[in-house]
């Protein structure tokens, strides 16, 4: 059944006088797309396990592949400020949506634009930013996720091609992907990127169902059984493991933003039903019980925009620490689980229903924590970041 979605954005530090027209023009212009295309249908697709294919089209044209790419490669130039409104207004719909945004972006054109020939750029960059291809990224595997610079996956140099062997686990967009960034090691132990295209013989990309989360995001594996990759799909600039955390400091930046989305959504809701929903012949709104939890979720939500809003500025300015992001994307995601947890209280048992989004996306933000670096390897990159001490090995 088709829902109005009634969402307005908090401001309570009238943060909205530090953007410009254009950011808001932008955001007003996600927002209402959003309303009309993700609200009305998102729950039914959650429901389903189903990823809504026929968003593609219009995410590409609202410019949510790749916006900041230069304009000769299909991106619109833009900044960062505006990138992080654009996820922010995208989550706020839904988790799982802004995944295949950011895959797209961050993690499939970011490494072409940043590691890859021009060649390659040409290729690709333009079709990935209008949706004609779609691509998914693949570093983790079944047993190294914290810990990639552990993967198996593999590549041999055979003369006129690569052989490539091994598998990766969870990857966003894999069912349907065009193509795939892979990252895989040389004969040498270097890890390199490698574009693999669907196609291409011995690659199989079977889904990962029986998900409580990200359930209208498509999940798979990526299966390489002597995939004979053509030596000019490599990205020939980056090799090692900062080539594909230099492509993380870009998605993980995203959802900084786009986790507060989430958490406004849910605030916005709660706050909505606190005042409507009458107990004890009052609104519940004016219990102190839930006045304290309103009361702190947007203590929390103002803090963290403030937080991303300067990020932006850095990343402006190329001066963003790839320890600042993460300590946005750790302390955005938290935010956001802990006021979906209370949200979904203030709503009672209607918040356990999709007649809400509440609960749709505190499931969602379980693996938002625990994706792009978990809770905890965040923490202990700004633990290393300050003492110099590293506490992963
Ligand atoms: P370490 O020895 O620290 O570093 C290896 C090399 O990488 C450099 N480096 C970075 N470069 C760029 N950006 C960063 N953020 C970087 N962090 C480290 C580092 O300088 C070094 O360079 P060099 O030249 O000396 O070789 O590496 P480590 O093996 O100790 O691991 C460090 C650790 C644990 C922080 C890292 O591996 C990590 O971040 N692990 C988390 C893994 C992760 O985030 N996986 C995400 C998979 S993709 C995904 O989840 C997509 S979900 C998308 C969606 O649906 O939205
Ligand atoms: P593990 O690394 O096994 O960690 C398990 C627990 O141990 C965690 O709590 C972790 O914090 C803790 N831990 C690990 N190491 C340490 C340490 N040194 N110190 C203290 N605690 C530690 N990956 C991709 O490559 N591409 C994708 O598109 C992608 N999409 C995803 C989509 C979804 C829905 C999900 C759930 C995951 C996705 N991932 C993707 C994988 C994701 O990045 C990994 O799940 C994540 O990096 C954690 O790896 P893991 O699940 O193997 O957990």
């Amino acid at each position: 059944m088709p829902k109005t979605d009634l969402f307005e954005s908090p401001d309570y530090y009238q943060i909205d006088e530090l953007l410009t027209d254009e950011h808001k023009l932008i955001r007003k212009s996600v927002r209402d797309w959003v309303k009309r295309e993700i609200s009305p249908i998102i729950e039914d697709y959650a429901q389903r396990s189903e990823f809504p294919k026929q968003l593609l089209k219009g995410l590409a044209e609202i410019g949510a592949f790749g916006p900041t790419m230069p304009i000769k490669y299909g991106g619109l130039g833009l900044d960062y400020m505006a990138y992080g409104l654009i996820m922010q207004e995208i989550e706020r719909g839904d988790s799982g949506i802004r995944s295949t945004a950011s895959v797209q972006g961050s993690l499939v054109m970011y490494p072409i634009f940043a590691y890859g020939s021009e060649e390659q750029r040409l290729k690709y960059l333009p079709k990935l930013a209008s949706g004609e291809l779609m691509g998914c990224f693949g570093l983790t595997e079944p047993d190294h996720g914290s810990d990639p610079g552990g993967m198996t996956t593999n590549f041999k140099d055979a003369g006129s091609h690569y052989l490539l062997n091994g598998a990766k686990m969870w990857i966003s967009n894999a069912p349907f992907a065009d193509i795939a960034i892979v990252w895989a090691k040389s004969e040498q132990d270097k890890i390199h990127g490698l574009i693999v295209e669907r196609g291409m013989e011995g690659f199989s990309t079977p889904e990962t169902h029986n998900k409580w989360s990200l359930r209208a995001s498509a999940t798979g594996e990526l299966v390489f059984d002597n995939v004979k990759v053509p030596k000019e799909n490599l990205l020939p600039n980056v090799s090692g493991l900062k080539g594909p955390l230099g492509c993380l400091n870009q998605a993980r930046y995203g959802i900084a933003w786009g986790a507060l989305g989430a958490a406004m959504d849910c605030y916005d809701s709660a706050l909505r039903y606190a005042k409507e929903r009458q107990q004890f012949g009052r609104p519940i709104a004016s219990f102190q019980l839930q006045q304290k939890k309103l009361a702190e979720m947007i203590t929390e939500i103002t803090k963290a925009q403030l937080l991303v809003w300067r990020l932006a500025v850095l990343k402006n300015e190329n001066r963003a620490t790839p320890a600042q992001i993460s300590m946005a994307k750790r302390n955005s995601v938290e935010t956001a689980v802990n006021i979906a947890r209370e949200a979904r209280q203030i709503l009672g048992a209607m918040g356990i229903t999709g007649e809400y989004p509440v609960m749709r996306h505190m499931m969602n933000l379980e693996s938002v924590i625990t994706y792009e670096g978990t809770h905890d390897i965040h923490l202990l990159i700004t633990g290393l970041d300050i003492t110099g001490e590293e506490a992963f090995k």
